[in-house]
């Protein structure tokens, strides 16, 4: 993995309904999530949180939407620095923020990969598919929306700007999810999503779906963003979110996945979303959430021993 990272925090909140994730990016950075990716030997930059371009206001057909304008305008400004962070050969990691952060994290890095002449990738570990268009989302909260904007779905122009180079339906794989509306899920049938719901994930295990989507991943020698929201996981572990949903992934699960993404090499940014720190259990979730980003950069417990006439996986050393 790169070793060089830019950490660009995004105190978005305009997609929800709920008010707390704009303290998401300044969580991260209290749960030590910049000393903890330099004791891995990384170099860190922090950017700073951003901030949106003033966009006058605008209203919409369905009169659910809230905070449209606020929405594009962080969706303008993401785009740019996401672009600008890939430019500059690190690997960006996305503080969130509400999910809504990601039509303009993932468009940018889809510009930059297309830039490059490299297909890019994207694995969305969420309960929801955030797949709603503008005149089907019924909560009117945009950060159900994203996934359907960076793969240019229609509706969202004259609103939003067009998604020059959008991510390939089939490019993504969705894992978790356990709250999807009919809306969403005609959409992300007719479009052909991988997505995996909970009770594949417990009829398959994780490692299975994961690892054939980076086999595609690594095949097309692709790039791949990760979007990490946190109601992914089992709300008992991670109850700073907004949007818990019973049923989700568990500690080992997790942590398996991150383990199994910093093996393969592969992820090249990354979205840190919906981390609510006004909900959250004397920071319990946002160390977590800094936990889980350790593996996925490599940090290891114990480190797997390989020889030629054992053949792998025959035993572990500790790591001194
Ligand atoms: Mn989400």
């Amino acid at each position: 993995m790169n070793k060089k990272v830019v950490l660009i925090g995004a105190p978005i909140e305009t997609g929800t309904h709920i008010s707390g994730c704009r303290m998401g990016p300044d969580a991260f950075r209290c749960a030590k999530l910049v000393e903890t990716l330099q004791s891995l030997g990384l170099e860190v930059e922090d950017w700073g949180n951003q901030a949106p371009k003033p966009i006058a206001t605008q209203t919409h057909a369905n009169g659910a939407i809230h905070h449209l304008a606020e929405t594009i305008g962080w969706t303008q400004t993401l785009f740019e620095v996401a672009v600008k962070a890939m430019h500059s050969g690190a690997l960006p990691v996305f503080i969130g923020g509400d999910h809504s952060m990601a039509m303009g994290t993932v468009s940018g890095i889809s510009e930059s990969a297309a830039q490059a002449g490299q297909e890019q990738f994207v694995l969305w570990l969420d309960a929801h598919p955030d797949y709603h268009g503008l005149s089907t989302t019924m909560s009117g909260n945009l950060h159900g929306t994203p996934a359907a904007y960076f793969t240019g779905r229609s509706g969202f122009t004259p609103y939003f700007q067009e998604v020059a180079n959008p991510i390939k339906p089939e490019n993504i794989c969705m894992l978790g999810l356990r709250s999807v509306d009919q809306a969403e899920r005609d959409a992300l049938m007719h479009d052909g999503v991988l997505a995996y719901d909970m009770r594949y994930i417990d009829e398959h295990g994780i490692s299975q779906p994961l690892q054939s989507f980076l086999q595609k991943v690594k095949q097309a020698n692709g790039r791949l963003h990760l979007s990490f929201d946190v109601d992914f996981l089992e709300p008992d572990i991670a109850p700073a979110v907004g949007t818990t949903v019973p049923g989700g992934a568990t500690f080992r699960e997790a942590h398996l996945i991150m383990e199994i993404l910093a093996d393969s090499n592969l992820v090249t940014s990354v979205d840190l979303v919906e981390l609510n720190p006004f909900l959250d259990e004397r920071g319990k979730t946002a160390s977590l959430m800094v936990d889980f980003i350790a593996s996925l950069f490599g940090r290891r417990v114990l480190d797997r021993v390989t020889t030629a006439s054992h053949g792998p996986m025959m035993g572990y050393a500790m790591v001194s």
